[in-house]
């Protein structure tokens, strides 16, 4: 083959690849994370997201996303999704459970899932509007188990330093009492013996209950290993079957602890590497909803271990400003809103409390965030209204309160919600008997149509750019 050939070849490649780079920039992909731990409301806001852009894409009803606002929405629908390995997400039955009569909230999520958005729109910007007249930004949303989640901070963690943290928080007077049976327990075994696996089976069991107990009474995030509660096909595998030892170093091979800690290692490698490498990468935008109504309810521990958690976390995504060709083939995440959600469930007034709370709460790494480059807001949405806000007079004083059904409730009640606070309060500061926000069902839809707080401004400030 003659050098001219080649060049002319190369050159075709070059342009078509070029050609392709200019079309993928202008109808894009955008990945975004949604990222919450379990409770915090990933489905719910992914139900509900498809819901409003599909069906009530309307500028009443969202007026701060431009896009809408403008006009300038021609459509939105689900199409095909590029992973053909994960099940769809099943947004026909969620959506019908917030339909319902009366409504229900979509159940907790047991596997990966994922969807893929079209929204094509009109241009207003230069080059695109020159280009064509319409345009499509292709939404893709990955909705999983909160529990895995808390699984990715282990990759940076030996055995040994994941049984001295978890320990160290399962001691925690605040969740001692679930943790009880298991730390004593624990308290008997000896690792160094030769590895006996009824001993080990029957402990690791009763580390799961543990786990359990600790999911059902509290908020506590760092429930590891999450497929210790969340299997998937892994019911039953050793691979998942380890908890956190009070002996450390380095141990006979044949030992119990060896055991273990090949256990925890082989999670690390088959389980959490896979899961984080095929679907918790190359995300361009990122949301993180937090339950922390939940976490005041459940007193000062968890809000600090919620700190902890969301920090180590979050830092396992990769963040920064990538230059066009980066963004093609290795994207970063460039713009991250941390949303406290389920604000309806306080009083209107209250909600900046809210987002100055979340805002100290996350201040070190929002700054360390913006510090590399990456666009940051903080605000309080609720994705789904539960309640609606009701003013009450009592002997003059006009009270803000809410009205909805409580998860706990048959019938509507008008409740009168805590005042949350807006810094992080210290010991003699929180209230005696704590805080008691309460949960409701989904607010009943008016024909059809779903209400929400601040959904319009969180699409905006995710997406609002690459809609221009
Ligand atoms: N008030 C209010 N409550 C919400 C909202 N979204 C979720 N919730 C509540 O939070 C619970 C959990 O919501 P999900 O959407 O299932 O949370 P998730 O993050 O998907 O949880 P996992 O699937 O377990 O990881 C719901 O059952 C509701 O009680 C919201 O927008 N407003
Ligand atoms: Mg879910």
């Amino acid at each position: 083959m003659s050098v001219k050939r080649v060049t002319h070849k190369a050159l075709e490649k070059l342009q078509s690849k070029a050609q392709k780079t200019l079309q993928r920039s202008l109808d894009q992909h955008v990945k975004l994370a949604v990222t919450g731990f379990s409770g915090s409301g990933k489905t719910a806001f992914i139900t509900a997201l498809v819901k409003h852009l599909t069906t009530q894409a309307n500028s009443q009803n969202l007026p701060f996303f431009d896009v809408v606002r403008e006009q300038r929405l021609i459509a939105c629908k689900q199409v095909p999704q590029k992973a053909l390995d994960i099940p769809t997400f099943d947004y026909a039955s969620a959506s019908a459970h917030l339909l319902d009569n009366p409504p229900r909230w979509p159940p907790s999520t047991e596997r990966i899932n994922t969807l893929t958005l079209a929204l094509k729109f009109r241009s207003h910007s230069g080059l695109r509007q020159h280009v064509a007249s319409d345009h499509t930004l292709y939404l893709e949303l990955i909705d999983y188990p909160g529990e895995w989640l808390m699984d990715l901070p282990l990759l940076n963690m030996t055995y040994e330093q994941w049984c001295k943290t978890q320990l160290a928080v399962l001691s925690t007077p605040a969740y001692r009492e679930h943790c009880a049976a298991f730390l004593s327990e624990l308290n008997h075994f000896d690792a160094t013996a030769p590895v006996d696996m009824s001993t080990l089976n029957k402990l690791a069991e009763l580390y799961q209950a543990t786990l359990m107990k600790l999911k059902k009474h509290t908020k506590l995030s760092q429930l590891q290993p999450g497929r210790m509660l969340i299997p998937g096909d892994l019911a039953g595998a050793p691979i998942i079957q380890f908890f956190p030892l009070l002996t450390h170093g380095q141990q006979h091979q044949d030992s119990q602890y060896a055991q273990l800690e090949s256990r925890f290692e082989a999670y690390k490698k088959q389980v959490i590497t896979p899961f984080y490498k095929d679907y918790f990468c190359a995300f361009d935008r990122q949301l993180v909803l937090v339950d922390i109504l939940g976490a005041l309810n459940d007193g000062p521990d968890t809000l600090a271990q919620t700190k902890l958690a969301l920090k180590e976390t979050v830092d396992m995504f990769e963040h920064g400003k990538s230059g066009l060709l980066q963004r093609l083939f290795k994207p970063k995440i460039d713009k991250v809103l941390f949303a406290a959600n389920k604000c309806d469930a306080v009083a209107l007034s209250e909600q900046d409390s809210l987002t100055r709370l979340l805002h100290t709460l996350l201040c070190e790494q929002e700054n360390e965030l913006k510090f590399s480059g990456v666009t940051v807001d903080t605000m309080t949405i609720s994705s789904v209204k539960s309640c609606q806000p009701k003013q009450v007079n009592e002997s003059g004083n006009l009270l803000h309160c809410v009205y909805g059904r409580p998860l706990t409730e048959s019938e509507y009640i008008t409740y009168l919600p805590p005042e949350p606070p807006d810094h992080v309060l210290s010991d003699a500061q929180w209230p005696e008997n704590g805080f008691n926000f309460l949960s409701f069902y989904p607010y009943p839809a008016y024909q059809g149509q779903l209400e929400h707080i601040r959904l319009d401004h969180t699409l905006q400030f995710l997406i609002g750019d690459k809609l221009t």
